[in-house]
């Protein structure tokens, strides 16, 4: 079966990458629409060729039959259109943090917990991309040693800020003063990535923590994050250090991980081989290096964990759970 898809906040930097990674994959899509806010609406994009004219959303849109929209045009639209679509029988994949906690909602990596789609009710929810990445790389690993603790420490692409986070650093770099963060991203390294909340950790800091447990399906698991905007235009980096209950063979660790799919290993460090935002940009694979056993604790594990945000953050891991979607039907 064909299906007919929609992109919701089509002109956003998320959204034009859903039109890539659409086109690349080759979806079986009868029919796509491409829809934002009226600032946006008129303008036009394009899609295997062909250009199409971006609409307003509104209410009506989903009138006509949409089986998928991918939705990446901010949680307030998610939380007053997801709804709206999945009542007119349209299957919601959604970028925004809207809906990732709700009980009812699965939250899915395709390579971790493609279990959960079956489970929907019309609203499925796409993760942050900070966690994405790492589970991608815990779950094998949680599977095989059981992990008892992770401390993440996260080196962040200005491209997570939108548009606005990208041109700060571009015009940080020329001299100009920043516009979207609060204190200049060039030359420097900003300890805060959205708001703060009571207990002094940032939301970026929590979805971390609340996400990882709901999609790994074990909230026994103790996680503590520090994520930090640094002045890389795309890919985020993450020092994780897991904590496992289970002993562990450190070379059966690393094929555990040559093996895990959506991962890549790069690890040589004689020859200063490791994984880095510039080469992981542009990629949709989870790339992991500098894998050395925690020599403080028992039975524990460092990594260094990139991979590119937008893409297999973002774009790539929605249109990823929309091919689920589609072979669950076709079935
Ligand atoms: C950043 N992780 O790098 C954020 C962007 O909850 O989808 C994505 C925010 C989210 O700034």
């Amino acid at each position: 079966k064909k299906v007919n898809l929609a992109v919701v906040g089509a002109t956003g930097m998320v959204g034009r990458t859903f039109i890539k990674v659409l086109e690349e994959r080759n979806l079986p899509i009868d029919n796509i629409y491409f829809f934002s806010s009226s600032r946006s609406a008129g303008s036009t994009v394009t899609f295997n060729n062909k250009e199409y004219v971006v609409e307003e959303l509104t209410e009506t849109s989903f009138d006509r039959g949409i089986d998928i929209a991918l939705f990446s045009a901010g949680a307030s639209v998610s939380e007053k259109f997801a709804p709206i679509a999945a009542s007119k029988g349209c299957v919601v994949v959604d970028n925004s943090s809207c809906w990732r906690m709700n009980e009812k909602v699965p939250l899915v990596v395709p390579e971790v917990n493609p279990q959960d789609i079956s489970c929907h009710q019309g609203i499925i929810a796409n993760p942050n991309c900070s966690t994405i990445q790492a589970v991608v790389v815990l779950k094998p690993l949680h599977d095989k040693y059981k992990i008892k603790r992770i401390v993440y420490s996260t080196y962040q692409a200005v491209s997570g800020a939108g548009h606005n986070g990208y041109m700060d650093l571009e015009n940080g770099l020329k001299g100009e003063p920043p516009k979207k963060f609060p204190h200049p991203i060039a030359g420097n390294c900003l300890p805060h990535i959205d708001s703060f909340l009571p207990n002094g950790y940032t939301k970026e800091e929590m979805k971390m923590v609340n996400e990882t447990r709901k999609i790994l399906g074990d909230y026994s698991i103790r996680i503590t994050a520090t994520t930090v905007r640094v002045p890389v235009f795309n890919g985020h980096s993450e020092s994780i250090n897991v904590e496992f209950e289970k002993q562990f063979d450190l070379e059966e660790l690393k094929e555990v991980l040559r093996n895990a799919p959506g991962v890549v290993v790069q690890d040589d460090v004689a020859n200063n081989v490791y994984p880095m935002p510039i080469y992981a940009s542009g990629r949709d694979e989870t790339f992991v290096g500098r894998i050395r056993r925690d020599e403080s604790v028992e039975s524990g594990v460092n990594l260094w964990v990139v991979a590119d945000n937008i893409r297999k953050g973002a774009a790539t891991n929605a249109v990823q759970i929309a091919e689920e979607l589609i072979k669950m039907w076709n079935k």
